[in-house]
């Protein structure tokens, strides 16, 4: 009897034990989750006060909330990272955590996305948002896992309209000649050819200068990109011709996304999609501040009424995409 009350008093000891020390892993684990929370960066291009920037932020802030706090995403704007090509490249082996670009420089590591980008694809930006958010996009964030990226979501670009520092274009004809400066793209190089000029890949940061210095003549991008970085203030030409509308993508690298739960994963797949109406609201309104700030500038806007001869001049850029973008083409174009 007496070995029997010893025996359960000291397993009582080794349970009381197990458990106050089971209290004190939780608490030690929690107090230490509470100091320090997961930090990861996202690159972004355009500075704080841009809708994109801004839909970064409202990204960061609701997995912030929906994690109470476990993970805090760290938006670092006006390319302080580095340039969009560089820092996919980053983002792919890790070393940047998350990133907002267009997709042209993307399409440069998985190629089908070019499908995405082609000129006077979409027929208006609602047919964007249906392929977007629709199967095909959806399929295609999912795509690129196997080159080193988890496709997040989706925001908006606007279109693109050509601008240049010589003279008003009215028609394809108008661009011979011209130094047109693009994303680091061969889709668009391959564009801006078809249409007569002659193509310069640069990174985004440097173009102010190049129009500055004459290294080129013009370049392409939408009003509120056409307005914060300054260009229209060298470049005064605008035509309205809107070629293309290049979706804007978040990824995350796959290899710090392997590092959270799938629950968290989960948590910022859903994050980055609640932000997109933010983004897109601030977007609408920033295309007619931009527009309004850069007509007051003194740009000269030139409008395209008749957008056939600039359709016709890509159909051979159409033909010459490999078998898998083309049936893709076919099948956006499809889409309602
Ligand atoms: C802007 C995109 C940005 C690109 C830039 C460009 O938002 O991601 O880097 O165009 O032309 O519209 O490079």
């Amino acid at each position: 009897m007496k070995k029997l009350l010893l025996v359960i008093s000291g397993l009582a000891l080794v349970v009381s034990m197990t458990f106050a020390s089971g209290t004190q892993d939780q608490g030690a684990a929690a107090g230490a989750k509470e100091v320090k929370p997961i930090v990861l960066r996202l690159a972004e291009t355009h500075p704080a006060d841009y809708p994109t920037t801004k839909g970064d932020m409202r990204f960061a802030e609701l997995v912030k909330e929906r994690t109470n706090g476990r993970i805090i995403i760290e938006v670092y704007p006006s390319s302080q990272l580095g340039q969009e090509k560089a820092v996919i490249e980053q983002v792919q082996f890790g070393a940047i955590d998350f990133t907002r670009v267009s997709i042209s420089p993307l399409a440069s590591f998985v190629p089908v996305f070019n499908a995405l980008q082609m000129p006077y694809l979409y027929r208006s930006e609602e047919h964007m948002w249906n392929v977007l958010l629709g199967p095909i996009g959806k399929e295609l964030l999912a795509s690129l896992e196997p080159s080193g990226f988890i496709g997040i979501g989706w925001f908006e670009p606007g279109a693109r309209n050509f601008y240049n520092s010589k003279r008003p274009v009215y028609k394809p004809e108008d661009l011979a000649g011209l130094k047109i400066r693009v994303q680091e793209s061969e889709l668009m190089v391959g564009m801006v050819q078809a249409l007569g000029a002659a193509a310069t890949p640069m990174p985004y940061g440097e173009v102010y200068s190049g129009l500055q210095t004459g290294v080129i003549d013009g370049a392409e991008n939408n009003w509120p990109s056409y307005e914060s970085t300054s260009h229209y203030e060298v470049a005064k030409y605008y035509t309205l011709d809107g070629h293309t509308r290049v979706p804007e993508i978040i990824i995350a690298s796959k290899i710090s996304m392997q590092k959270l739960s799938k629950e968290d994963q989960e948590i910022i797949k859903q994050a980055a999609l609640d932000a997109i109406p933010y983004q897109r609201q601030l977007w609408a309104e920033r295309e007619k501040a931009s527009e309004a700030k850069v007509r007051a500038g003194g740009s000269i806007i030139i409008e395209v009424t008749d957008k056939t001869p600039w359709q016709e001049k890509m159909k051979a850029l159409y033909a010459k995409q490999p078998n898998d973008v083309q049936a893709l083409i076919k099948q956006i174009q499809d889409v309602k």
